[in-house]
């Protein structure tokens, strides 16, 4: 039976995939720093620091695949976002290499290509255009995800992971959203799929107004099934996106936050 680590369990997505996942048949072990969380069904759950190095070695022995969930999910200060996800994602990759896992796959961002415009569709290998110290810190863990195939052998599959909620619920889901149950296929197959590197993929349903195409999906042997268009017709679908800087980018107001530069900007400088 193939024995994934799922990190970040406590939290939204970590709940979505132990459910779906377990019911896949796959063996989970959870991990989180939440104190309070009782996991579904008898998986074990071991609670750790992303940051403790000891903690994330002693999580990672003996599993197939590493689904790296965990750390801080939206725009932080620097500081807690270096320990919780650049160090955290470093932690994970090192003690992958230690053990000998043969696959990560991790929980990137849209937020690491925020800084796009909605007008610039994107593929797999587009460059990240950070949005924030978050979409920084997704940027990085590719990267690394890159150095430890390059010299290590771990391979990966960073997952940019657009809107991942139970239904659409603003005009710009409409393009980014991940439904659950896409998101479950997804990784299960990022998991298990033979002959990959360090593989870099969008995590968007089928959405007809989707901004990223990924031919790299289909290495992977996946398709997504949902498409948020379903939801268009939704009132909160008509609601006009009112700042013009979150309108624009394709982060949202993620990319408006704390923006400081005059506006408006041409696209390319
Ligand atoms: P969440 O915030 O609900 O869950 C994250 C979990 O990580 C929490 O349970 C938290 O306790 C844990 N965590 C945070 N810092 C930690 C640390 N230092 N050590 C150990 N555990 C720590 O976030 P959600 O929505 O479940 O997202 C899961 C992952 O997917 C995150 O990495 C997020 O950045 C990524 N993602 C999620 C998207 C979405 O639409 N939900 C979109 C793009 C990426
Ligand atoms: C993310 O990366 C966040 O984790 C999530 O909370 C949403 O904000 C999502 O992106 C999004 O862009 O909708």
């Amino acid at each position: 039976m193939t024995l994934l680590l799922i990190t970040g369990a406590a939290g939204a997505l970590g709940h979505v995939l132990a459910t779906r996942l377990a019911a896949r048949g796959f063996a989970l072990r959870l991990s989180d720093r939440r104190t309070d969380f009782v996991p579904q069904g008898d998986h074990p759950y071991s609670i750790a620091e992303l940051g403790d190095r000891t903690a994330v070695e002693a999580l990672c022995r003996d599993v197939d695949a590493i689904i790296h969930f965990g750390g801080i999910s939206t725009e932080n200060s620097f500081e807690a976002i270096l320990d919780a996800n650049l160090r955290g994602t470093f932690h994970i990759f090192e003690a992958a290499r230690r053990a000998g896992v043969r696959r990560v796959v991790f929980a990137s961002s849209n937020h690491a290509i925020g800084m796009y415009p909605r007008t610039e569709p994107l593929d797999a290998h587009s460059p990240p255009r950070p949005d924030s110290y978050y979409g920084l810190s997704k940027a990085y863990g590719e990267l690394l995800a890159q150095l430890y195939w390059d010299k290590h052998g771990v391979s990966s599959v960073s997952i940019r992971i657009g809107s991942c909620v139970a239904a659409p619920s603003e005009p710009r889901h409409l393009s980014t959203w991940l439904s659950f149950d896409d998101l479950a296929d997804l990784v299960a197959k990022a998991a298990t799929a033979p002959d990959l590197g360090a593989e870099i993929v969008y995590g968007v349903s089928a959405n007809r107004r989707r901004w990223w195409q990924d031919e790299a999906l289909a290495k992977l042997g996946f398709k997504a099934a949902d498409d948020a268009e379903r939801y268009a017709d939704l009132p909160a679908m008509a609601e006009i996106e009112t700042d013009p800087i979150a309108a624009r980018f394709q982060g949202g107001s993620f990319a408006a936050a704390d923006y400081t530069r005059s506006f408006p900007v041409r696209d390319k400088s």
